[in-house]
């Protein structure tokens, strides 16, 4: 019998929490998804449809009642913009564990995998003000990321792969990227489709529908919220892009 320990006293970690009136970001990320893409067979350097599965997979969060008030997706990662109060009242390792389980679990059963994991960590942040300059940051590695994956494609399609490859974008300026999938594969990295340059951002957007109210006997102007997917966000670092931040984060500005 081993009743001499408290084993509740042990679960240490079960009391670290971000104050549950606070916003928070959750990131995940696929886990090897380098491997994943390629047993997929994934298109190169973006499959769309392999997007829209992400975007489906943060989409369902929202419907599952998670209060999240934006999410932001690129390659196989997920930013979620979670509102107070916070889900299990702050608790870290529920709020690390409950979504990205989520998250896995839709991804393996539309891709018909059983090999899917996300990891997921917590990032503080005190305000709106913040949350628009954590995006601004993700945005610019998925454009990192674009001109990467399109270089490595034209190195690949070079016969230059593995960590050859990679040694030889390491020795490249941004520039010589764009040259180099310009002459080896034609294609203007300014001009692709805007998804894989700037992220895809998910987000509620209100609209008025005609109710009727019973009570009253007549037709009333009701707010209703849905939920759109961007396809071509602005970039977040611009003014343009701060406002539509701005309002994208004030239909739950009670909330702040
Ligand atoms: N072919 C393809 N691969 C993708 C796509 N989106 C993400 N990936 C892969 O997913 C990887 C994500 O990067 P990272 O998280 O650093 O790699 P991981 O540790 O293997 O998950 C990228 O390097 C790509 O190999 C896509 O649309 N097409
Ligand atoms: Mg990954």
């Amino acid at each position: 019998m081993s009743m001499l320990i408290d084993w509740k006293s042990r679960e240490i970690f079960s009391s670290l929490r971000v104050p549950e009136d606070s916003m928070v970001i959750l990131r995940l990320d696929g886990w090897r998804f380098s491997d994943l893409a390629l047993s997929l067979g994934l298109d190169k350097p973006y499959d769309r449809r392999f997007a829209e599965t992400m975007v489906r997979a943060t989409s369902k969060l929202f419907e599952l009642g998670m209060p999240i008030n934006l999410a932001y997706t690129f390659s196989d990662e997920i930013s979620l913009l979670l509102n107070p109060p916070l889900p299990w009242r702050g608790r870290v390792e529920k709020m690390n564990s409950v979504i990205p389980s989520l998250v896995s679990s839709f991804i393996s059963n539309e891709l018909r995998r059983n090999d899917i994991a996300f990891d997921s960590r917590v990032v503080f942040i005190t305000g709106a003000s913040d949350a628009i300059d954590y995006l601004s940051w993700r945005q610019e590695e998925a454009w990192r990321n674009h001109i990467n994956s399109y270089a490595l494609y034209a190195l690949e399609k070079e016969g230059i792969t593995g960590k050859k490859a990679d040694e030889m974008l390491r020795g490249m300026k941004s520039h010589e990227k764009h040259e180099l999938v310009f002459k080896k594969l034609g294609i203007n990295l300014a001009e692709t489709p805007a998804w894989q340059r700037r992220g895809i951002l998910i987000r509620w957007e209100e609209f008025e529908k005609k109710g009727f109210d019973p009570i009253e006997g007549k037709e009333v102007i009701v707010k209703r919220r849905k939920i759109v997917q961007d396809w071509e966000p602005p970039i977040f670092s611009s003014e343009e892009g701060r406002r539509y931040l701005i309002k994208a984060l004030g239909i739950n500005e009670k909330k702040f």
